[in-house]
């Protein structure tokens, strides 16, 4: 996968409050394309996989639980510079302090339920987006 593309993921919060189809127009509209995606409900063990990166930070025990609350929506989005495009779009991982015009600003309820998920670098947006989707999926 190149640096053209990143991994997000539609959050339970967001994704239970029909607020799925408004994030990927606001997506769309800056000049994201959708190349692959997917709706299910994470186990356990799919969850503390995604963010083992976490694991002992003392949010990880909560961040799994919510992530295996409810249906989310991984996908897989193209656009010229697409981690950090997607990055500057999604706004600061509290939503009280992501700047106006986000999707964590405009959609986001807490620091832990904030809506969605942002691959932060080509490498980890490579492997999360193999999380997810067979090679076929993404082909163009
Ligand atoms: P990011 O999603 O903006 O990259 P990370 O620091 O990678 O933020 O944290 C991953 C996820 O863990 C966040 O999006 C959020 O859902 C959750 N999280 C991070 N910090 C906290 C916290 O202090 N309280 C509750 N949840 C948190
Ligand atoms: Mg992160």
């Amino acid at each position: 996968m190149s640096s053209n593309r990143t991994l997000a993921i539609i959050k339970p919060d967001a994704f239970a409050g029909s607020k799925a189809g408004l994030i990927l127009a606001h997506l769309e509209k800056g000049g994201f394309k959708l190349i692959a995606s997917r709706v299910m409900k994470l186990t356990h063990e799919q969850a503390g996989e995604f963010y083992a990166v976490h694991k002992g930070r003392p949010f990880y025990q909560e961040l799994v639980e919510f992530m295996t609350s409810g249906y989310c929506m991984p996908m897989v989005l193209g656009r010229d510079n697409a981690v950090l495009a997607l990055r500057d779009s999604i706004g600061a991982t509290d939503p009280a302090e992501a700047a106006a015009g986000t999707v964590r600003k405009l959609y986001a309820e807490s620091k832990g339920r904030n809506a969605i998920h942002a691959s932060d670098s080509d490498e980890n947006a490579f492997r999360e987006a193999r999380f997810f989707f067979a090679e076929t999926d993404l082909i163009r």
